[in-house]
Parts: C-alpha cells; sequence; structure tokens
C-alpha cells in the first residue's frame, strides 16, 4: 500500500485529527499544503478534491475521500495497528455521539468563538463581539458537562485506548486552551483535566503541533 496524501495546512483542527490518526496508527503520510484562507481562494484542482472548499482531502492509492469523520474511519480500518473504534456496539455509539458533539457544538463555540475571538483577533487589533463569546462560552459550558458525564472513569474518553473521540477532542482543545476564559471552565473538571494533561503528552500530539 502507498503513502496516503493528506491535502491541507497544520494550523487547521480537522487536517490535525486526521494527522492524529495517521501517527496513532503509525502510518507514513505525506502533507500537501493547501492554504484555505489563502487571499486568492483554493485552486481548482483542490476544488475538484474537496468541492465545499474545506480541509482535509485525502487520497489513498487513488482513492479520493473528504469529510474528516469519513477518512479518519478509512485509516482506522484500512491500515493495521491498534484500533481506534471500540468493537462493543454501545462503547462506539457513545464514541459516535462524542465525535457529532465536537463536531456540532465544541468546534464552533471553542475554536472559532472562543479562541480566535479573544486570542487571534485581539492580535490583529480587532475588538471582540461580546455577545457571541457570551453565547460560546455557555456552549463549551455544556460541552464540558457533557464531555465529562460522557466519559469513563478511565484514562481515555472510552475506556483504556485511546478513540478518534479522543483525536477530535485532543485538536479542538489545542487552541481552547490558549484561551484565557478556557482554563477555569476546564478547571470544573477534574476527570477532562487529567485526560488533557495524558493527551498532550502524547507523541502524536506532540508530532502535529501546528507550526504557527
Ligand atoms: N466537515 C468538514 C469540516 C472541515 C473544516 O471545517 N475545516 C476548516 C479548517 S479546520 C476549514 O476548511 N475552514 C475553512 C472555511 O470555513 O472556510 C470535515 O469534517 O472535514
Amino acid at each position: 500500500m502507498g503513502r496516503p496524501l493528506v491535502y491541507g495546512a497544520d494550523y487547521s483542527v480537522y487536517v490535525r485529527i486526521v494527522r492524529l490518526a495517521l501517527e496513532e496508527k503509525q502510518v507514513g503520510y505525506e502533507l500537501v499544503p493547501v492554504d484555505v484562507f489563502a487571499k486568492d481562494g483554493l485552486p481548482a484542482w483542490y476544488l475538484e478534491r474537496q468541492p465545499f472548499g474545506r480541509i482535509p482531502a485525502f487520497e489513498h492509492d487513488g482513492f479520493r475521500l473528504y469529510e474528516t469523520s469519513a477518512i479518519c474511519r478509512y485509516i482506522d480500518e484500512a491500515f493495521p495497528g491498534p484500533a481506534l473504534q471500540p468493537s462493543e456496539v454501545r462503547k462506539r455509539a457513545v464514541m459516535n455521539q462524542l465525535i457529532a458533539l465536537i463536531d456540532a457544538y465544541a468546534y464552533r463555540a471553542m475554536v472559532w468563538d472562543i479562541y480566535v475571538e479573544t486570542v487571534s483577533r485581539p492580535k490583529e487589533g480587532l475588538g471582540i463581539d461580546q455577545f457571541k463569546l457570551d453565547r460560546a462560552l455557555t456552549i463549551a459550558a455544556t460541552c464540558l458537562a457533557e464531555l465529562s458525564r460522557l466519559k469513563e472513569e478511565s484514562e481515555w474518553l472510552l475506556g483504556d485506548a485511546i478513540t478518534l473521540a479522543d483525536l477530535y477532542l485532543a485538536a479542538v482543545f489545542g487552541y481552547f486552551l490558549r484561551a484565557p476564559a478556557a482554563g477555569p471552565l476546564l478547571a470544573k473538571h477534574s476527570s477532562l483535566t487529567s485526560w488533557w494533561q495524558r493527551m498532550s503528552e502524547r507523541n502524536s500530539y506532540i508530532t502535529t503541533e501546528p507550526t504557527t
């Protein structure tokens, strides 16, 4: 089998999730640079691979995919190495629930409306939208309460083995926890705090740290 290609940029949360999955499976890959925020827009050749103009896109031996959840499940099932999805049906259902929660609520609130709003925008001399921030802080608090409630009393979210849900959350926390408001919110959930300590020291997490 050839080396998979991941199209995207290392600053992207979703690209990082795919790279975390590849690192956990110990699969060598190539990151093909695509800057989704480039001033001139995305090139036509990339839009053929991802017509919605998001990163990442993925290719393996001529097989093309987009959408991070589909890519990660493919990586887990196509390559040898430790399974990143639980085999027990209800555990797998909760993993899928956690991923959907992170996709639908946590990513926007924690990364865009908290991190970008309070860290990136002020660096560019831009003001904070307080209404957006307050709403996001409420959503983030609900996400953390739910993540904490659904997390098993074990090393990882779903037991003793790391799963795709851990990788999704790690990539989102990578930005969220740079925001000053995030620490006090996380501190209310000791099991997530110790999870984060473990995750942020993991080789896959360190190797995929954004360069910017
Ligand atoms: N549903 C897509 C979401 C990917 C996504 O939103 N990627 C972000 C970067 S982390 C992006 O491309 N943003 C560009 C934009 O929103 O215009 C997936 O799961 O792959």
